[in-house]
């Protein structure tokens, strides 16, 4: 059986989202980040990152949410597109995007307007910006095609989903009227049962709720460690 390290936040829910799409037999195995669980000794032997999710298929390990979408349409033989170099170009540019732009600017806006010891207004700035900057072109890309990569649902359209139900807390309570395609997209996904159950799945688990000294620790050391 697979098993997959997770906790609630969007690069696991995506990975989420893909087994409950393909009904993949899978144990979930909670990452609790609060808790410090991703810098345990034998969870960094599987994922030297220390992030969550990771993916164990037997003497397979996977780690990073969209490397492991990558492995699991390829597994299966799900949500990919046509097998033709053009689509497979198509694939690999919208996924490292989402996995070099998207997802790593939109934490980064996120983190910056909620998580800063003090307001860092440039940061905020500069992530903002760089967070609405990628949104706007999936919500053009959605514009020209109801899918991502075309006229398939895809790991693409998973991958953007992870991130994309953050946009409010992420740029505030109305910005997703900025990106009707991509509303339209995410409401599409949100009503799929599948997504109902990567959603629910967290409730599997007892998460540590205080976002304490110790909690803060685990996922923001720089704020503790020597100054650079
Ligand atoms: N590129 C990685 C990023 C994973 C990541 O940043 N995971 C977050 C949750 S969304 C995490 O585990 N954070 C814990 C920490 O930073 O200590 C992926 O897509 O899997």
């Amino acid at each position: 059986m697979l098993k997959f390290y997770y906790n609630a936040a969007p690069n696991p829910l995506k990975v989420a989202l893909f087994l409950e799409e393909t009904g993949l037999d899978y144990e979930p195995i909670a990452i609790d980040t609060r808790r410090g669980d991703q810098h345990q000794p034998a969870y960094l032997a599987l994922n030297p990152n220390g992030k969550a999710p990771t993916l164990v298929d037997g003497d397979v390990t996977v780690f990073d949410s969209n490397a492991i979408l990558l492995y699991l349409a390829e597994k299966t033989g799900q949500f990919l597109p046509e097998d033709t170099g053009q689509a497979r170009g198509q694939l690999l540019s919208w996924l490292m995007f989402v996995a070099t732009g998207v997802g790593p600017f939109s934490g980064q806006a996120v983190h910056f307007r909620h998580f800063t010891p003090e307001p860092v207004s440039y940061g905020q700035q500069r992530y903002s910006f760089e967070a609405r900057r990628h949104w706007k072109i999936v919500d053009e890309r959605l514009a020209a095609h109801p899918y991502m990569l075309g006229d398939t649902y895809t790991i693409v359209d998973m991958a953007v989903w992870g991130w994309g139900t953050r946009i409010p807390f992420m740029l505030g309570d109305d910005a997703m009227s900025d990106y009707p395609c991509l509303n339209r997209l995410m409401q599409e996904i949100e009503a799929r049962p599948a997504a109902q159950r990567a959603m629910a799945l967290k409730d599997k688990h007892t998460w540590k709720t205080d976002f304490d000294d110790a909690a803060k620790r685990h996922l923001y050391p720089q704020i503790y460690g020597p100054a650079s």
